[in-house]
């Protein structure tokens, strides 16, 4: 079996249920996510995968360096915010090993279309990190138009230079991630290629491709606090849906689908149009709303069609099957947090123990997920979960389970011990509050 080709598709803020295949419902239109739907009935679909953080950057921090967040100050911030623009603190450190740069050394191409959002230049980037090349913005949220960040610069880029560009950005990043495939797949072209393809859709502000005057009106707060409704939202996915759809079609017509992985994720929970049922909680919550994911694997070659697994898994997880694929050997002073999952890959019926632990500076929240179980700490509040029986958390059996409850706070607290504490100076940044909408 020749290596594969990689494409990792990150889509932010989507929630658990927003996707038809994790039971979202239809929109006016009709079905939402057609071509993703099909990619996850063609191939595996995990219904217990999750994101490291039930936020953006720190969930990328851990995708691109297969460890725990925790480790590098950067992802300590919740999240990193435009205003750290000159931070040579704020990002991921060029010299540290990450999932493209190991990958390149495996003599893989490699890009990134779409959202960095791990520090800015000239201290960090994308090029600095192991990609070959880079088209897309640096920051957390821009408008789909305008390409501004939520502190008004413009922040399209190519490579490591801004680069103004007319269109919708879904669109621009899907035709980007369309051009590159068909380029990597051109006769001649001998590397496998590794495509991370980090949309930022449907993240804020609400935006179809047919409303740039939306973005006119939400010029001074890209947070758009005052727009948006469930039809909006959808069509947003949609519009990726459509991108994704031609992206395989471009891998078909080059004849590379079949030995090509596909993975599609979200970077955290739903925010406020999302379906996350029948989980609660959303963004910035260690509830399942906020971290359960939906976590697709697409792989002719390999994996059996119709596969659906309950294998626990995290983003950094699937860093490590990647590297583990391509033979990547990881760097001794760098030790991997993250655990392969190929052999779920291969054989979808198996799984495997994988404890998880979740720590956030946000209301001092902790979690822990073991087998069934789970561990919760909010606002000094600690909870237990048996989450295959009650995956909405609303049956807290810390009374009637108190050993269960004493020994998993005990795990937790030993592996917080790990991982460097939380940093004085990390800033939790939220982008509203009860004040702009009244709590669910
Ligand atoms: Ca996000």
């Amino acid at each position: 079996m020749n290596r594969p080709n990689i494409i990792f598709i990150v889509a932010d803020d989507l929630g658990y249920a927003d996707l038809g295949c994790y039971g979202g419902r239809e929109a006016e239109f009709g079905p939402v996510s057609p071509c993703i739907d099909r990619m996850a009935a063609q191939g595996l679909r995990l219904t217990q995968g999750y994101a490291n953080s039930p936020v953006c950057s720190p969930t990328r921090f851990a995708l691109m360096t297969a460890r725990y967040q925790y480790r590098l100050r950067g992802g300590a911030d919740e999240p990193i915010s435009s205003k750290s623009k000159g931070s040579t603190v704020l990002g991921l450190p060029p010299e540290h090993p990450t999932l493209p740069s190991m990958l390149k050394k495996q003599g893989y191409a490699t890009a990134l279309i779409g959202k960095w959002h791990l520090g800015y230049p000239p201290a960090f980037g994308p090029l600095k990190s192991g990609y070959d090349e880079f088209f897309g913005p640096m920051s957390g949220g821009v408008d789909y138009f305008t390409h501004c960040s939520s502190n008004g610069a413009h922040d399209l880029y190519l490579g490591e230079q801004e680069h103004p560009e007319e269109g919708y950005l879904t669109d621009l990043i899907s035709q980007r991630a369309i051009d590159y495939v068909r380029r990597r797949t051109a006769p001649g072209a001998q590397q496998p290629f590794f495509l991370s393809l980090h949309y930022t859709a449907p993240h804020w502000p609400w935006e179809t491709r047919g409303d740039e005057a939306v973005a006119e009106a939400t010029k001074s707060n890209i947070f758009h606090l005052d727009g948006g409704n469930i039809e909006t939202y959808r069509r947003m996915i949609h519009h990726m849906d459509e991108g994704i759809g031609a992206v395989m079609q471009a891998l078909r017509d080059a004849g590379q689908l079949d030995n090509t992985l596909i993975v599609f994720t979200s970077d955290n929970g739903g925010e406020r149009f999302s379906d996350n049922w029948p989980l609660v909680g959303g963004k910035m919550d260690l509830t399942e709303g906020g971290i359960r994911v939906p976590w697709i694997a697409h792989w002719p070659a390999v994996i059996p069609a119709g596969s659906v697994s309950a294998q626990h898994c995290l983003t950094m997880d699937w860093s490590a099957t990647m590297l583990d694929l391509a033979g990547a050997v990881p760097d001794a002073l760098y030790p991997l947090d993250g655990v392969s999952l190929a052999r779920v890959l291969k054989d979808p019926r198996q799984t495997f123990d994988r404890p998880m632990f979740w720590r956030m500076n946000h209301r001092g929240q902790r979690a822990m997920r073991l087998g069934a179980w789970k561990y919760l700490r909010v606002d000094g509040n600690d909870y237990l979960f048996n989450i295959e029986s009650d995956a909405r958390e609303r049956a807290n059996l810390a009374h009637r389970e108190p050993q269960r409850l004493t020994g998993m706070r005990q795990a937790w607290e030993d592996w917080e011990r790990t991982v460097p504490p939380i940093p004085a100076d990390a800033l939790v940044s939220l982008g509203y509050s009860v004040k702009d909408m009244p709590q669910r």
